[in-house]
């Protein structure tokens, strides 16, 4: 009997949860450009460190129960009927919380939180017949169970992807609605990330809502970028979705360069392409030139700006369009330290990437995870290239096949969201993460995917180094092998290696001929606070550690670009010393009040200096 039982609630299980935690191959490509109905704003929200809206007294969930009725998701409220109900919640009246935000930085009693909060919203929307509508949510982290007018969409895991859910037929005709998200941020060894990070564990609705509107069919996917290796040839698809689909006419215009194209989707609503397209001027983060791309299909129109470049490696250099370029990097965390939690618009996002150019970088790490689209867009137009990650980050489940499909997943909605765009260059797999047999398997099966989802960009992951008593850092981590750079992060003056003077001692020993590109190197500095070169937590402490940074990495013959931790200060859990930390990582160049420390203008001298040697 129990075997029959627990196979009834395993597939009962798979049925609920299943599909939605798969890759969402369908997110919308510019979801954003549709016409929208921004769900931003206040959300009421209840804590419930309990989760008795999710399950009953017997811990039985009440969503997979015969009614599907009993949650929170119900957004019950008493009515007249002649017996007097229990109803132990109540969304109208409870407090409200600013959406898109993390909840730790918005109610001090949050700021530690772990567990499920429950936000409501209501919203007016009369569906027009022959449309198609899609709730979209930019991220929520970590879990979130998704649910409109009492009814279940679906439950998705991962902090920093969109989640998108078909809601055709499931808005009520008389235009009000309302939509309930069960999020929770509680931190499991299995998920990705795991337990352990060094940023902030910051809960909610972190980015933003809305409901687009498309017709019928309509334009849901498609990607227009440069063949590899190729700036004549202009390839991609275009993905139409719904009943219609099939033996329809796409034209593709980039009228600014006088290229029109008209395509015919097969049976499964895809039209590919390939034609030449020899007078593109191509995009650097000198020249960041984008052009209008604009789709159309039936009554269906998106339009985009894309840039078109090529990226490849040769040897020891990196070749942007050709030519051998250096990263002039930087680290960036989804944190503007200016506004308390997590950045949440265009304006926090344009701030740290202005401060990048003051640094006089071309190229910005977007650690160590899939950051806004916005911010991706924002380095498109700014002139910025850009390695993404997946939070494959330290020690994660290596042999859960579960895990594994969650990282896959993230990394698979990563590549969608942002294949068009010019500035990233690299997709990065993940970050300082252990040797052994079981996460080799794990990382180059993330290789693999990401070169089967885009062949056209460099594949990265942050490696570490292990020295020698010879004061030799070796990298030969057996991962090397298969990525395009060489990269790796080394606390050198910082974690170990002795005071800042001592570390140009070093010398390299790297096993691979490919280029050598320095994802991290840093050390904490707490801002206004003086002292010597051997003073810690000074200044002077991590100018001088930069100062020689730069200099021992200057010996490696190969050395093509670098990422130093960090722009700015950001907080972090782990970071408890009361004096010089108070839970932020001070290993930003610029303090969490905007004030540059001396080593940003070090490494702006450096950058200067490198831009006049590469051009
Ligand atoms: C690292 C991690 C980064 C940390 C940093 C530090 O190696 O990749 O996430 O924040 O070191 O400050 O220790």
């Amino acid at each position: 009997f129990r075997s029959w039982h627990s196979l009834l609630a395993a597939l009962l299980l798979a049925l609920s949860f299943g599909p939605s935690v798969q890759a969402q191959s369908g997110l919308i490509q510019n979801a954003a450009a549709r016409r929208v109905l921004s769900l931003n704003g206040s959300w009421n929200y209840i804590i419930d460190p309990y989760e008795n809206g999710f399950y009953d007294y017997r811990r039985e969930a009440f969503d997979q129960s015969k009614s599907g009725k009993g949650g929170y998701y119900d957004n019950q409220k008493p009515s007249n009927a002649q017996e007097p109900e229990l109803i132990e919640y109540d969304f109208d009246h409870s407090a409200a919380l600013q959406v898109p935000g993390d909840w730790n930085s918005q109610d001090p009693k949050l700021l530690y939180y772990e567990g499920t909060i429950w936000y409501k919203r209501n919203f007016k929307l009369t569906p027009t017949a022959g449309k198609r509508y899609f709730l979209y949510f930019g991220a929520i982290n970590y879990e979130a169970h998704i649910y409109l007018n009492g009814k279940k969409l679906g439950m998705h895991r991962g902090g920093f992807t969109p989640i998108q859910f078909e809601v055709t037929g499931k808005l009520d005709p008389s235009g009000d609605n309302f939509v309930v998200v069960k999020a929770d941020n509680t931190r499991h060894a299995d998920a990705v990330p795991t337990i352990n990070t060094d940023w902030w564990n910051y809960g909610g609705i972190t980015r933003d809502v809305f409901i687009a509107e498309a017709p019928g069919t309509f334009i849901k996917d498609y990607k227009v970028q440069l063949a590899k290796n190729d700036p004549s040839t202009l390839m991609g698809y275009v993905q139409l979705n719904g009943a219609g689909r099939a033996g329809q006419t796409v034209t593709l215009n980039i009228a600014e360069a006088g290229l029109k194209q008209t395509l015919k989707t097969d049976t499964a609503g895809r039209a590919t392409f390939r034609f030449p397209a020899k007078k593109l001027s191509l995009w650097s983060p000198q020249n960041p030139r984008r052009y209008v791309v604009s789709l159309a299909s039936g009554s269906d129109v998106v339009q985009d700006k894309i840039g078109f470049r090529t990226i490849q490696t040769k040897g020891q250099d990196i070749l942007l369009n050709g030519k051998s370029t250096f990263l002039r990097g930087i680290s960036i965390h989804d944190e503007n330290p200016l506004i308390p939690g997590r950045a949440r618009g265009e304006g926090d996002l344009r701030m740290l990437l202005t401060w990048a150019k003051e640094l006089g970088c071309n190229y910005v790490r977007l650690a160590h995870y899939p950051h806004n689209e916005i911010m991706l867009r924002l380095a498109d137009e700014m002139g910025l290239l850009v390695w993404a990650e997946v939070p494959v980050y330290w020690t994660i489940a290596w042999e859960n096949a579960a895990t594994y499909q969650n990282a896959e997943a993230q990394l698979s909605d990563l590549i969608s969201m942002g294949k068009n765009r010019a500035s990233i260059v690299v997709w990065s797999v993940g970050n300082e993460t252990p040797l052994g047999d079981p996460r080799l398997k794990f990382m180059t099966s993330l290789v693999k995917k990401a070169r089967s989802l885009d062949d056209t960009r460099l594949v990265a992951a942050a490696l570490e180094v292990h020295r020698t008593p010879d004061d030799v850092m070796h990298v030969d981590d057996p991962l090397g092998e298969y990525l395009d750079l060489t990269s790796f992060n080394e606390y050198a003056g910082w974690y170990w290696g002795g005071a800042p003077s001592e570390i140009t001692k070093y010398k390299f020993d790297i096993k691979y001929n490919k280029p050598v590109m320095i994802s991290e190197f840093g050390g904490d500095a707490l801002a206004g606070y003086h002292g010597d070169a051997n003073t810690r937590w000074s200044e002077e402490y991590q100018e001088a550690l930069y100062v020689n940074q730069l200099k021992m990495l200057g010996t490696i013959p190969g050395l093509r670009g670098m990422t130093p931790w960090i722009l700015t200060d950001f907080r972090a859990t782990r970071r408890q010393h009361p004096v010089y930390q108070n839970g932020f990582n001070r290993k930003g160049l610029i303090s969490n009040t905007g004030t540059k420390k001396k080593a940003f203008y070090v490494l702006q001298e450096y950058y200067r200096q490198q831009a006049v040697k590469y051009g």
